[in-house]
């Protein structure tokens, strides 16, 4: 895979790079961004130094995925072109948390909604991922009505000038020296602020109201309840949650430990589990789960999680490893050279059009070339314009051709009309003449979980003429194509429209 960071310079860009090396996950390439302050410095992932780049027009072209760990400003200013080269983006910021069509994930909890993205995946706010890591697997016992949260949150959730802050501050009271103030809103050294993010009308804080309108994305309840307190305490990595769950029906302490026991990602601790505990690692600890006093339905729990790794960086690279096992990936090769690569949207009529697209551009690359060297002897293509072709327009030679080779160029309207002379005229030759040359192989890798839609894939890909293989997890569907993609658009999407083989898949993700 090729992956970049932008913002890998931060304590989350660095955690990411760790957690890339740590997951040993089968990285192509790595490309790092940061600003032009770091441009031109050296990080070391593994055993290479990775010079950091600033972000230019183009320089995400050719990435599968990048890992967002910058300011809302700059995300926002980065989320078109990183869509625009085909990436996937996985933001950490809060930008783009609440649109309809960003899935807001973690995971563990609700991964299957990654695969809905158009782009771009939001990673939800530190505290709520850890919180709700604890809660879930109580959800999944009986619909959870409330949730009544108090965060004690650490200072590097800040920054690097959070840790400062507080350590500058320590020092000065040692030192009997004024205290300065700057990062947070009053003293945290050997105090706590009640007061995390900017303070809204209802008195409740952004940081606060972001428990309820991410929790409800998150667990697909939109009608839950949370009632938030956030709060910086004198902490320097890890945040730890106390939190209230009252649920439909009633949960024992029994069944909540068992659930979270069997929870991936939690760790039902017997102890009491504090922020050293949990700092630099990946696990939710959760323990003193008791019986709620005010309610009989209600559960409460105190939980801990390292918001840099689980609360950001690892929670984003799992993400993007939850894509990495369940999305479709298409490959197009020429000549058995990989030429592109491209996550689509886990549906068959975008695997069509990710093949498309990425056959058209890459063929008028080629034609281009072509018509410089006079070398014509690989593509037989035509100009194409915004997928509108007008044959007259870009072909002059049109009118003169054969009936027959206009209607088949109604059909292809990519295909070149010589070429299509050429397959009429001499179907023999053009096989044995062609066939090495202009051969593209279109591989679509899926891997899936649900073995219905494994057998849809199967079914279609079949009937589209794909030789279908499986290979470890993953179904390989492969089909050699001369140089046609109107013909990979016509084959796909009609068997797909004369069969109902693909309806549960259309439904389950919602594609129209
Ligand atoms: C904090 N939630 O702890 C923030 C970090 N994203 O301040």
């Amino acid at each position: 895979m090729r992956i970049g960071i932008v913002g890998a310079t931060g304590a989350v860009g660095r955690q990411m790079i760790t957690c890339l090396e740590e997951r040993k996950i089968d990285v192509e390439e790595l490309r790092l961004f940061a600003s032009s302050r770091s441009a031109g410095k050296k990080i070391s992932y593994l055993n290479q130094e990775i010079t950091i780049q600033e972000v230019v027009e183009g320089c995400f072209d050719g990435l599968d995925y990048v890992l967002g760990a910058v300011s809302n400003a700059l995300s926002k200013e980065y989320r078109p072109m990183i869509e625009k080269a085909g990436a996937v983006y996985i933001d950490n910021s809060s930008a783009f948390r609440m649109e309809e069509d960003v899935p807001l994930v973690v995971p563990q909890i609700n991964g299957e909604d990654a695969l809905r993205h158009h782009g771009t995946i939001a990673n939800p706010n530190c505290s709520t991922i850890i919180t709700l890591m604890a809660l879930a697997p109580i959800c999944r016992l009986s619909k959870i009505k409330s949730i009544n949260a108090c965060t004690y949150q650490a200072v590097s959730g800040a920054g690097m000038h959070g840790i400062e802050e507080l350590e500058n501050q320590c020092e000065a009271i040692r030192n009997h020296e004024e205290v300065e103030v700057h990062t947070f809103p009053s003293q945290i050294a050997y105090n706590v602020i009640a007061d995390i993010g900017s303070m809204l009308e209802n008195g409740y804080t952004t940081e606060e109201m972001k428990m309820q309108n991410e929790g409800r994305k998150i667990l697909h309840l939109p009608e839950l309840k949370v009632t938030c307190t956030c709060v910086r305490v004198p902490v320097y990595r890890s945040h730890s949650i106390s939190a209230t769950v009252v649920c439909e029906n009633h949960i024992s302490i029994a069944e909540a430990e068992k659930a979270i026991d069997a929870f991936e990602g939690d760790v039902l601790y017997k102890g009491v589990p504090t922020p050293l505990l949990t700092t630099d690692q990946d696990l939710v600890y959760v323990g003193r789960i008791r019986e709620d006093l005010t309610n009989e339905n209600g559960l409460v729990i105190w939980c801990c999680g390292d918001q840099i790794r689980k609360g950001a960086a690892s929670n984003a690279v799992e993400i993007m490893e939850y894509l990495m096992k369940h999305e479709c990936v298409t490959i197009l090769e020429y000549k058995g050279e990989k030429i592109m690569s491209r996550k689509s949207i886990l549906a068959f009529s975008a695997i069509a059009l990710a093949a498309a697209s990425a056959l058209a551009a890459y063929t008028l690359k080629k034609s281009k070339k072509a018509q410089e060297n006079e070398d014509d002897d690989e593509i037989h293509f035509i100009k194409i314009e915004d997928g509108d072709v007008d044959e007259k327009k870009v072909n002059p030679s049109f009118e003169e051709k054969s009936d027959e080779v206009k209607e088949v160029a109604s059909v292809y309207p990519y295909l070149d009309l010589d070429f299509i002379e050429k397959i009429l005229n001499k179907n023999d030759e053009f096989n044995s003449s062609y066939e090495e040359d202009s051969l593209v192989t279109v591989m679509h890798h899926v891997r899936f979980a649900i073995a219905e839609e494994r057998k849809a894939f199967e079914e279609i890909m079949g009937l589209s003429g794909y030789e279908t293989t499986t290979q470890d997890d993953k179904v390989v569907a492969t089909r050699k194509f001369f140089t046609q993609p109107g013909a990979i658009i016509s084959d796909i999407l009609n068997v797909a429209n004369q069969t109902n083989a693909l309806q549960g898949v259309y439904e389950k993700y919602d594609i129209r």
